[in-house]
């Protein structure tokens, strides 16, 4: 349903989600109030992202997260950030991290909402000053109001999301996300302290010439994958992957692309995370005309059995997305 009130040059993110809201009469302003305080908690990241290089909070924080991994500072201050915007909003009563193994409540047990998120993906591009992102899906609670959120409400599936997003803190910061009614973009003017409706109705266009995959793993991917990378290669498509799933996504959503990180003998379920990470740019690519699955479900359907887990992903634009399983699956 498109807003009643046109949307003029200078619509800023507040008011955008403001008249998204006159469309449905009923609704109580909760999920745009915590899409103003995600909104919130990414201007403060975009600050602290910005400084990093000059007041020495790059680099790693010494300790690892619960997946191993080298935890950086600045995951570190974006999980806190995310956190305590969502906590003092309100409307959040649970929140799944990356950078958390278990739940996390937020004490707010009257909270209609469950918020997937990572906090700083591609943390590993801080130090050289490349993108980075966050990502984050909202979903309704199930269970009754009153007490903490339960697994229950964390392990939805993504058809469940009511909105999804994530921020891109690059040459400029952007916020792109989705509620389910098509993809808007707004870029933060930093001087103003404004997001402003800079991408209405993003579509993905559905062939593109750009494929993203880290191409080190090549031997580590099963035939199908090696084959589908050889047809790329053959057909002299351009190769670009930063290592940073935000950008690398944002580009294929604006360009055309595709986006791949395969099961490797490293990583044999894949490496990217389905309540965080993948589902959330899912819920985007669809709502934009892309497509994106395990390399054989849509991945909006996949039914999670954990916080952490791990699945292949392939997401981009259609008809990329379509000849890429055609090969995969040995069908060429
Ligand atoms: P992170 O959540 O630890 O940052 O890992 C996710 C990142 C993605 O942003 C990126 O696409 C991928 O891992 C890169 O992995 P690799 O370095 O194995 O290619
Ligand atoms: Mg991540």
């Amino acid at each position: 349903m498109e807003s009643k009130l046109a949307l003029q040059v200078g619509t800023t993110l507040d008011r955008f989600i403001m008249r998204k809201q006159e469309d449905f009469p009923f609704a109580t302003g909760e999920l745009s109030q915590l899409l103003r305080d995600i909104a919130l908690a990414a201007k403060i990241v975009n600050r602290e992202v910005n400084h990093a290089g000059l007041i020495g909070i790059g680099g790693a924080y010494g300790a690892q997260n619960v997946q191993g991994e080298d935890q950086q500072k600045l995951d570190v201050i974006a999980n806190i950030r995310f956190i305590r915007a969502l906590r003092n909003g309100g409307e959040v009563c649970t929140i799944i991290s990356e950078e958390d193994d278990e739940m996390i409540q937020t004490g707010n047990c009257k909270g209609k909402y469950i918020v997937a998120m990572d906090p700083l993906d591609g943390s590993s591009n801080i130090d050289v000053n490349v993108s980075i992102g966050t990502i984050f899906s909202i979903y309704r609670r199930l269970s009754a109001f009153g007490e903490d959120g339960v697994m229950n409400d964390c392990l939805q599936p993504g058809t469940q999301q009511v909105a999804a997003g994530y921020v891109i803190y690059g040459p400029s910061t952007m916020m792109v996300y989705t509620t389910g009614n098509g993809v808007n973009g707004f870029t933060y003017e930093a001087s103003l302290g404004e997001f402003y409706l800079s991408h209405q109705n993003i579509r993905i266009p559905e062939n593109g010439n750009i494929y993203s995959c880290n191409d080190g793993n090549y031997w580590q991917f099963d035939e199908g994958t090696r084959a589908y990378l050889d047809y790329c290669r053959k057909a002299s498509m351009t190769a670009r992957y930063t290592g940073s799933l935000v950008g690398d996504f944002h580009r294929s959503l604006l360009k055309g692309g595709i986006y791949l990180y395969p099961a490797t003998g490293k990583a044999p379920n894949g490496k990217l995370r389905l309540l965080y990470e993948c589902n959330a740019l899912a819920f985007i690519a669809e709502q934009a005309g892309g497509i994106a699955t395990d390399g054989k479900k849509r991945v909006l359907e996949i039914q999670p059995t954990e916080l952490h887990q791990r699945l292949p992903f392939i997401i981009g634009s259609k008809n990329m997305v379509e000849k890429a399983h055609t090969i995969i699956q040995g069908q060429a």
